[in-house]
């Protein structure tokens, strides 16, 4: 290994050494875009993991069918070349290859479309959830409202940048706000998402495989069940006006007690439980 190398793994190493050491969160900070990304990001639900296995069907199928269109072409620019073939050929039809061209196209279409569907409804009702949050489009802002956890809502709005490097700098540039969806790991989460004012707005999370457009005085549907703890991002997916890039999506995933505490917090903070109640309920013995 080269000296040089040596150094530009050591310099990384101390640098993300130095990114925990201040961190500010207490979770990783996952979900977010990497330079030279070309690819999905990586799986953290159970849809986005068919969303994955659907792409890698489709670049199968598309390679193939690229690889042999070029073939196709490669072999008529030699085969009926004017030096090969001087005297052009009168044919016009040819009754099989066009059943054929008609028919396989069909059948692809069909290995397509049956997961397609498949995943479409698989993503599109939450069996069993725990709870549901109501996920509000605003301008410019997001609201997430907890109907069966007491009615309390979360206002999250983008931190203006001096806050973002003083409160969250491991939070990349335009991706950081006050305060996050919190939603426990491990667990089903309907995502029932509406907007209000006059401009539709798209819930996205890439990692999370949703992609919801809300719609003033219309209810859409989709869920998350997050496979591990930590932060993660989306942005506004729908243009919405002029503050569309300044209303991030951000999503602390946490362990079902820390979540459990962060309620009765929101609670409390909402007045939907005396304080009184709150102090005996956070004692050991009534948990
Ligand atoms: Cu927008």
């Amino acid at each position: 290994m080269s000296g040089k190398r040596v150094l530009g793994i050591l310099g990384m190493v101390v640098s993300v050494a130095l990114g925990f050491a201040g961190s500010a969160l207490a979770q990783p900070v996952i979900g977010v875009p990497h330079d030279w990304q070309t690819n999905f990001p990586p799986a953290f639900t159970p849809v986005m993991d068919k969303v994955e296995s659907l792409n890698s069907l489709l670049l199968v199928i598309i390679t193939l069918i690229c690889v042999f269109v070029l073939a196709l072409l490669v072999y008529a620019m030699w085969r009926f070349h004017a030096s090969r073939n001087p005297v052009a050929t009168t044919t016009t039809h040819n009754t099989v290859i066009e059943i054929a061209w008609t028919v396989v196209p069909i059948l692809i279409l069909v290995v397509i479309a049956i997961p397609s569907f498949r995943l479409l409804y698989y993503s599109d009702k939450a069996i069993d959830a725990a709870f549901t949050i109501k996920v509000t489009g605003n301008q410019w802002y997001w609201t997430y409202n907890y109907p069966d956890l007491g009615d309390f809502t979360v206002e999250s709005r983008i931190l203006p940048e001096a806050d973002r490097i003083k409160q969250k700098p491991q939070v990349p540039r335009l991706l950081a706000v006050d305060e996050e969806m919190v939603v426990p790991v491990g667990t089903t989460v309907r995502i029932i998402g509406t907007a209000v004012g006059n401009s539709m707005h798209g819930w996205t999370v890439p990692g999370f495989g949703i992609k919801k457009t809300v719609i003033p005085g219309r209810l859409n549907e989709g869920w998350i069940n997050v496979t591990k703890e930590g932060y993660y991002f989306g942005q506004c997916s729908q243009i919405c006006g002029d503050n569309h890039s300044y209303m991030p999506i951000a999503v602390r995933v946490v362990s079902k007690d820390v979540f459990d505490k962060w309620v009765e917090q929101k609670k409390k903070a909402a007045g939907l439980i005396p304080a009184t109640d709150f102090a005996s309920a956070a004692t050991p013995a009534n948990r």
